[in-house]
């Protein structure tokens, strides 16, 4: 499930981890929609693949694309977790280790953060693309709330993300 906000040419749409099929969610009454995805991937096999529908508004112009947001939440220490377009990483983020140092309770999971930026825009003719979230993690996993897309120029009438799946 993702929604849109913003109007006219520069949009933000936000898809929410829990949404996709067989993610294994928790529940977390701060996170958006109270649910949250807990992933646990130490080797970096596991991943996310997101399905892009670009359809430019001005059909004579690009897409541009730009990942501006993962909130998550994290216990433990730190996690990284890169978004990989064309067998290229376009951005990491690091989640903020626990405040609690060697001694992880769990108290910290329901304490949703925002990385901020995660790529740089970049364009896109019309067509179906992907983009796969890899993480790489510690013992405890980190658990993703929602992403969030900008996109500048698309047809408002086309949800840009148009497919997600958990990839075990
Ligand atoms: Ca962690
Ligand atoms: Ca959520």
């Amino acid at each position: 499930m993702a929604k849109t906000l913003g109007q006219g040419d520069r949009r933000y749409t936000e898809l929410e981890f829990e949404s996709i099929a067989n993610a294994p969610w928790q529940w977390r009454s701060n996170a958006s929609g109270n649910k949250t995805m807990r992933l646990e991937n130490l080797n970096g096999v596991k991943k996310i693949r997101f399905t892009l529908c670009a359809e430019p508004a001005i059909p004579t112009q690009e897409v541009g694309l730009a990942f501006t947001d993962i909130q998550y939440s994290n216990d433990g220490l730190s996690d990284t977790i890169t978004l990989v377009f064309n067998n290229e990483p376009i951005g990491s983020i690091v989640t903020t280790p626990s405040k609690e140092k060697r001694i992880f309770k769990g108290h910290e999971w329901n304490e949703i953060q925002s990385s901020g930026r995660v790529t740089m825009m970049f364009f896109v003719g019309e067509g179906m693309y992907h983009v796969d979230l890899v993480a790489v993690t510690d013992d405890w996993g980190v658990e993703l709330d929602k992403i969030v897309l900008r996109t500048d120029n698309q047809d408002p009438n086309v949800n840009i993300f148009c497919g997600a799946t958990y990839i075990q």
